[in-house]
């Protein structure tokens, strides 16, 4: 018996709050959302009753619009900066105001395959909050129909400093409205985190939007952060598949060919987004029009949902290899050596086993198994060596961040 596996559902135990699970004590006192849709993959794994509470509970925090908030503040906690009291936001548990990464259906489809008899009324009403939430992206972030999906936060992206934010994010004032007390730093190595000046920007944003009583369209007007974004995207098509999937199954005619229209629209705009002098897939910044060309792991998330021509998966991989050369462990959320590249610091280059997960599927699906199972081999290993960290610095192999780490948990499980 592999005792990592016992150490993982421990962690996820530890991490348990009643029926959804933090990120890691202290450092995230509440449930995140595209967290909790990886934890619930792992829950799958071994009991499926509590999986399904996972996205029970993180549903409790979803908007009468469709938004499902990055944040449900489900008790209250003194350790996390920005909380409730930050937001101004209305719903009936407190939320935050913003979203993030829509993975949420890809966990319901494998969650229903693994129930088997009998799981449809419980996966019905998940569905259902999903498909509307689906809706709400296209709605409020592509209202123009381009088929992208834009962010109005970095926060939002779940790569919170990204380089490929660097840019963008220059333009936003680094005045607030709001004390900016940060408590991260207090858990955390502050090289290991996004600097001061990043928590300025972000929280002049959070003070935007809560000015605009946090209306869509208000905030689509105000916004000083308008990023058509990759990794979101190519998430929320893969979901999409996995959600018209579903609707199929129960007999949803109706809402399986809009989902269908969704898919199909997203499908052709990303693919537009590819870039051959690059070897990557580039997001557009809608407020200057232009590609954000910063060498980030997001130009690669594409491969989850598309499946591409030969040569484009061929030179992604290429580009991918060159990339992770060198490194103790894969893959780098920067490009190594680039002046942005800072190995420790969080999500400018650590290696992150839920990105890792992602790119595994991704090439699985372009035909690219050997790389996908040495991906899957090097993650294995990183966290057999130093447990389950928040990340892991790529080059020394370091784990990084929040130590008891549940998506590190969750993926372990999910790629033993
Ligand atoms: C990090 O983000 C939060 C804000 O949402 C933070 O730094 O305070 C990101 O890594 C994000 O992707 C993740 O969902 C969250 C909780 O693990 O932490």
């Amino acid at each position: 018996m592999n005792m990592h596996i016992d150490q993982a559902k421990r962690i996820l135990a530890q991490n348990d709050r009643g029926g959804y699970t933090v990120p890691t004590d202290r450092l995230y006192p509440f449930q995140w959302n595209w967290d909790s849709a990886f934890v619930a993959m792992g829950f799958a794994l071994y009991d499926t009753d509590r999986a399904y509470r996972e996205l029970e509970r993180l549903v409790e925090g979803q908007w009468a619009d469709g938004m499902i908030p990055h944040i449900v503040f489900h008790a209250p906690s003194e350790t996390y900066f920005p909380g409730p009291d930050v937001w101004h936001t209305k719903h009936a548990i407190p939320t935050s105001g913003i979203t993030q990464p829509p993975v949420f259906a890809i966990a319901l489809r494998k969650l229903h395959e693994a129930a088997g008899k009998g799981a449809e009324a419980r996966t019905l009403p998940l569905y259902e909050a999903a498909l509307k939430w689906h809706r709400w992206w296209y709605s409020a972030r592509d209202p123009d129909g381009t088929g992208l999906v834009a962010l109005l936060h970095p926060w939002e992206s779940g790569s919170d400093n990204s380089p490929a934010w660097d840019i963008a994010l220059a333009r936003v004032p680094t005045t607030t409205d709001t004390l900016v007390v940060r408590k991260d730093t207090g858990h955390v190595n502050a090289d290991m985190r996004p600097r001061d000046e990043d928590y300025r920007r972000f929280i002049h944003l959070v003070d935007t939007y809560a000015a605009c009583g946090w209306d869509p369209a208000k905030q689509w007007e105000k916004a000083s952060f308008k990023v058509a974004e990759i990794q979101t995207t190519a998430i929320l098509l893969k979901a999409g598949e996995d959600l018209e999937h579903l609707a199929s199954l129960f007999d949803r005619t109706e809402e399986a060919i809009e989902i269908a229209a969704f898919n199909d629209r997203t499908r052709k705009a990303l693919m537009a987004q590819w870039r051959p002098e690059l070897a990557r897939f580039v997001s557009r910044d809608l407020i200057s029009g232009e590609d954000v060309e910063a060498a980030t792991q997001a130009g690669f998330i594409p491969l989850l949902s598309l499946d591409l021509d030969k040569q484009v998966a061929d030179a992604l991989v290429s580009e991918m290899k060159a990339w992770s050369k060198d490194l103790k462990v894969a893959f780098p959320t920067t490009k190594p050596g680039i002046a942005s590249w800072e190995p420790k610091r969080y999500w400018r280059g650590p290696a992150w086993a839920i990105i890792n997960w992602l790119l595994i599927d991704g090439l699985k699906r372009n035909g690219h198994t050997a790389v996908a199972e040495e991906l899957r081999k090097s993650t294995l290993a990183a966290i057999e060596t130093e447990g389950f960290a928040e990340y892991f610095d790529p080059v020394t192999g370091q784990g990084c961040g929040g130590l008891g780490f549940s998506w590190t948990a969750a993926a372990y499980l999910w790629l033993e």
